[in-house]
């Protein structure tokens, strides 16, 4: 594996999310977006207290961003466009600064050979469409990210090779609605149970990136390549038992089936969704079906981890650690309808990283395996692994770790990812076409604020400075390795 050679179009590159990195929330007309509301008025909602008012101040620093990325022979970037930048009240006024922003950082990113994965909607809904109507969880939204989608495309398609429509869906719509909207509770005042709020943000954010696609290939005719990005761990059983490979099955059906058969095999939400949620889940029409229906050019995964999958006993809620295996003791709830898991040290301070070494490069193979068998299909479609990355524990405790460029751990995580997508790709035959490192730097992870770090650059949050770290090293000489 060490001598093979990657195609010249694989897809590698580093990302970053506007309401992460930008900053400069106040300045040229930018409109606020749910993620202002909630990190300056929802008590707790940021573990550590920080908000995104500036963090790397990427709004006014790119130009020396882009020229790092380029000294590193980084060929993509992924962003994310601040719609409440261009929409300020999203919809209807558009904000001219917001727009000659995005024509200069298109056009140095052109000019130093990098070329842009850009996605519409990466979680900072406008604040004024979550007050007219709910935000994603009213069908309304459609026909505004459709018009917003139509002005953004329109003027940036020549530069943009790659399109996202939305970003993580399950993420935004599932792991809490306060991602798509207003902390859980809020739902509850408005008459919308909280399942009831996630189901119907994910059929309008389906809906949504149908309608774009439709629009972006039949009426503008884009020639570039557009999906949606999912997020997924890799599940594996905790016992040989059948209730734990049901378990597995149901889990991925929740993570992943829920927006992927209706786009690549039924047309329709899966069987087991139907079944679990009755009519919390809404109804495509014929029309819908068949606009989704092969709507991706290529599937984009986010992978960062694997999951131990056991079944829970009925009636109980809470995820019991009875995993069989010792060096995987953390349980972690995944959902009450889904299964319980173990998590093999995502967590960042999670003190148990040498199982989590051992364990979890592999699952990423096993993950691809997966998509390939279940979507895509042998000879069909590619997969492009569009984010993945770690937050190295203690990272931030200066006393522990003193240089804080030498990330040992993570480029031992991207050394064991890196080698375990080429295996899936060399030796299992999977169409993996792409590779994106989470993130350019450090910047606010949402809830967990500017204390917990993915960046393969580090900064300094008084100064702005940015360093490389080991892991930048090890992760764009890999390419170079392997022949790009
Ligand atoms: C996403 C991700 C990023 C995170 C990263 C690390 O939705 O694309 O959640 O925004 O910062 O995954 O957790």
């Amino acid at each position: 594996l060490s001598a093979y050679q990657l195609p010249q179009d694989f897809v590698w590159g580093i990302a970053s999310a506007s309401y992460q990195v930008e900053g400069a929330v106040m300045d040229e007309g930018r409109g606020p977006s749910i993620w202002d509301l909630l990190v300056h008025r929802v008590p707790g909602w940021v573990a550590d207290g920080t908000t995104g008012d500036v963090t790397d101040l990427f709004y006014y620093m790119y130009p020396q961003d882009i020229q790092r990325m380029a000294a590193f022979d980084i060929p993509y970037f992924y962003m994310s466009l601040s719609w409440s930048r261009i929409f300020p009240f999203g919809r209807g006024y558009v904000n001219e600064q917001g727009l000659a922003h995005y024509d200069d950082l298109f056009q140095k990113m052109v000019d130093a050979g990098i070329k842009p994965v850009v996605a519409l909607y990466h979680w900072d809904t406008p604040l004024a469409l979550m007050n007219d109507y709910n935000g994603w969880v009213s069908e309304d939204i459609v026909a505004d990210f459709l018009a917003y989608a139509q002005l953004v495309m329109t003027r940036w398609d020549k530069y943009v090779p790659i399109w996202i429509t939305v970003n993580e869906p399950q993420v935004y719509c599932g792991d809490g609605q306060g991602y798509a909207g207003y902390p859980e509770g809020y739902w509850d005042q408005q008459g919308i149970t909280g399942e009831r709020a996630v189901y119907y943000c994910g059929h309008n954010s389906l809906l949504a990136h149908g309608a774009v696609v439709d629009w972006y290939k039949n009426v503008l005719q884009g020639t570039g390549r557009i999906t949606f990005k999912n997020s997924a761990n890799n599940y594996i059983a905790n016992t040989s038992s059948a209730a734990d490979a049901a378990a597995v099955a149901r889990g991925n059906d929740f993570q992943l089936g829920w927006f992927n058969s209706p786009v690549w095999t039924t047309g329709d939400y899966p069987t087991s969704l139907r079944d679990t949620l009755g009519d919390l889940l809404p109804n495509f029409t014929a029309a819908q079906s068949a606009m989704l229906l092969g709507s991706c050019d290529f599937f984009a995964i986010d992978g960062y981890t694997t999951d131990v999958i056991g079944a829970l006993p009925e009636g109980v809620d809470v995820c019991q650690s009875n995993s069989s295996d010792p060096n995987w003791p953390t349980c972690v709830l995944q959902s009450q309808t889904l299964a319980s898991g173990w998590d093999i040290g995502f967590d960042a301070g999670n003190a148990n990283t040498a199982s989590w070494l051992k364990a979890v490069p592999t699952g990423l193979r096993q993950l691809l395996n997966y998509l390939q068998t279940t979507y895509t299909g042998p000879k069909g479609k590619d997969i492009v692994l569009t984010e993945f990355g770690f937050a190295e524990p203690f990272e931030d405790n200066f006393t522990a770790l003193p240089d804080r460029r030498f990330d040992q751990l993570r480029v031992d995580y991207f050394t064991g990812y890196l080698n375990n997508l080429l295996a899936a790709r060399v030796e299992d035959g999977v169409n993996v076409t792409g590779a994106i490192a989470w993130g350019l730097y450090d910047n606010f992870e949402w809830q967990n604020g500017l204390g917990t770090q993915f960046g393969l650059q580090t900064v300094n949050y008084t100064t702005l400075e940015r360093y490389p770290e080991a892991s930048l090293f090890t992760f764009t000489d890999f390419f170079k390795q392997h022949g790009l």
